[in-house]
């Protein structure tokens, strides 16, 4: 027997309130796939900064939600400055939740609920039960028949005292996906607040295996691609009906495989769409052909944003990475050759980093300073930092394997892979780019810019 309709409150808890803000994408899948069935409304308490709690509660009251559904996403890395967990403000939202309307269901989901899914439930009983990964599907069949959440897989909650989970669920199948709605929440403060806050997504899932990656516990090693022209009609509808021109492609590794990015920047200009947005690109030379950068500008793609980790061959090997510096230099020379501008982010003291290797990375940053000038963009390098442990990575295995952290550690409270003496060298590091960071923002108010977030560019 199917429930009746309710009226589902759908949160975006706080992301990171220091940092700039993030459409609720999870959401509005999420929102898609409940509407014709339920009365569905999406608040982000991200939106309302100078009082956040008050505006929930506020919210909660004139909504009168039966079921809220608060997406947990961030266990935050942090600031060159501030390394703060995002877990208290979550908890104080669900708590103020429960207080405000004490019957309502609370379901959580998202990436850090599913990270930490198990404290999250030990850690937060307000929450009723809670959802594991990708949750299109199985939270409209779940808002079918609440009280029976054992019926579905993937599900958390409390039963005689004990924490039941009911399995592991599949990821979920693009064809039965319906398209984000998006007329939940309003578009204009995330295209205010950076050219990132914008999503869209074109494939879940990433082949590599990188040994720090969480992405893939979540959601799988297998890429499962969205139909291009499906992709554009998203970006499509985004300029025309919600008059956003910048996009950040939600993607693990957009340029995986080549053929798909190829085949989403030829839709895009066949369309003509006077768009810009940005992905994350993989380092592998093999991944960035002369015909895909040519595509990606034509498309509209401003910046390849890479996520390189380290560039000494010795350190890409201990991170298990798919490419070595040779395909880091390619990177600089292809970004010159095309024009593109490109951003590079690196950990701090991953495994096995001595003063040789960290000096690697200083000398191909002035490299590619020098080829580039410009197009290298710094931003990413103020937020240099080690290596943040997540769970289910290889990795955190390896950190209780050393004795760097104790075996039963839940890590919501943010445990770093910095050992040995070159922590120094990272303090140093942290130290000046926490100094950069600050003038950068002072310039930025001088000039004008209020928004007190940070803003990539
Ligand atoms: C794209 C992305 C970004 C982009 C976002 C662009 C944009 N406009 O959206 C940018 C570059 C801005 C970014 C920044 C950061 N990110 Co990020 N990002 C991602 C990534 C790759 C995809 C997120 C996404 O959009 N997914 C698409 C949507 C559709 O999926 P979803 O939100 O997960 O929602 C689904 C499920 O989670 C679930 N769900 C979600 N909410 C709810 C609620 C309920 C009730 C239920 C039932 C289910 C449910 O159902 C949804 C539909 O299937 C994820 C990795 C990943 N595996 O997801 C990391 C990830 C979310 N990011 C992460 C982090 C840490 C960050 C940063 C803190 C990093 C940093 N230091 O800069 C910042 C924080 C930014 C901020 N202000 O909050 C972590 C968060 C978890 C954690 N480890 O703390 C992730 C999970 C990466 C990881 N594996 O560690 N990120
Ligand atoms: S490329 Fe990115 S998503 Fe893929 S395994 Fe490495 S860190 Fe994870």
């Amino acid at each position: 027997m199917v429930a009746p309709a309710m009226r589902v409150l759908l949160v975006q808890a706080f992301t990171a309130l220091d940092m700039e803000l993030v459409y609720p994408l999870g959401l509005a899948y999420l929102a898609a796939h409940l509407e014709d069935r339920h009365a569905v409304d999406i608040f982000d308490v991200n939106l309302h900064r100078a009082d956040p709690y008050s505006a929930l509660e506020a919210k909660v009251r004139a909504f009168r939600p039966d079921v809220v559904g608060i997406s947990l996403r961030n266990m935050k890395v942090g600031m060159p400055h501030l390394h703060t967990d995002d877990f208290e403000p979550q908890q104080k939202a669900i708590q103020l939740i429960k207080r405000v309307s004490p019957g309502v269901k609370i379901v959580a989901g998202g990436t850090a609920f599913s990270l930490y899914s198990d404290t999250m439930m030990r850690r937060l009983p307000e929450v009723d039960i809670g959802v594991w990964g990708e949750a299109e599907l199985r939270f409209r069949d779940l808002l079918d028949d609440i009280d029976h959440p054992e019926k579905l897989k993937g599900m958390y909650f409390w039963k005689g005292g004990e924490l039941v989970y009911t399995g592991q669920p599949g990821g979920v199948d693009w064809k039965q996906n319906r398209r984000p709605a998006r007329q939940y929440v309003d578009h204009a403060p995330y295209m205010q607040s950076s050219f990132v806050s914008v999503g869209v997504q074109a494939k879940r899932g990433c082949s590599l295996h990188c040994i720090h990656c969480s992405d893939t516990f979540l959601l799988g090693h297998r890429v499962r691609m969205r139909n291009p022209v499906d992709v554009v009609d998203e970006m499509e509808f985004l300029k025309k009906e919600h008059a956003v021109n910048q996009m950040f492609m939600c993607d693990q590794i957009f340029n995986i495989p080549v053929s798909h990015a190829i085949a989403i920047c030829d839709e895009i200009t066949r369309r003509k769409l006077d768009i810009r947005w940005s992905a994350w690109f993989n380092e592998h030379r093999n991944t960035l052909p002369d015909e895909l950068m040519v595509a990606l500008k034509r498309a509209g793609c401003g910046l390849l944003s890479f996520s390189p980790d380290h560039v000494d061959d010795r350190m890409l090997r201990n991170l298990d990475k798919n490419f070595r510096k040779e395909d880091m230099l390619y990177t600089v020379a292809v970004a010159k050759k095309h024009g593109m501008d490109v951003e590079y982010s690196f950990f701090l003291n991953s495994p096995g980093e001595d003063a040789r290797s960290l000096f690697e990375i200083v000398k191909f940053l002035a490299h590619a300073r020098w080829e580039l000038g410009g197009q290298l963009r710094l931003f990413t390098l103020l937020m240099m930092q080690p290596i943040r442990l997540y769970p289910h990575t290889r990795l955190h295995e390896l950190a209780r394997e050393t004795g760097l952290i104790d075996r039963d550690h839940e890590l919501v409270e943010g445990q770093f892979w910095n050992p040995g003496l070159m922590q120094y060298a990272t303090a140093g590091i942290q130290a000046a780019a926490h100094t950069l960071y600050d003038a950068r923002q002072s310039w930025r108010k001088a000039r004008g810019n209020t928004f007190d977030s940070v803003v990539r560019e």
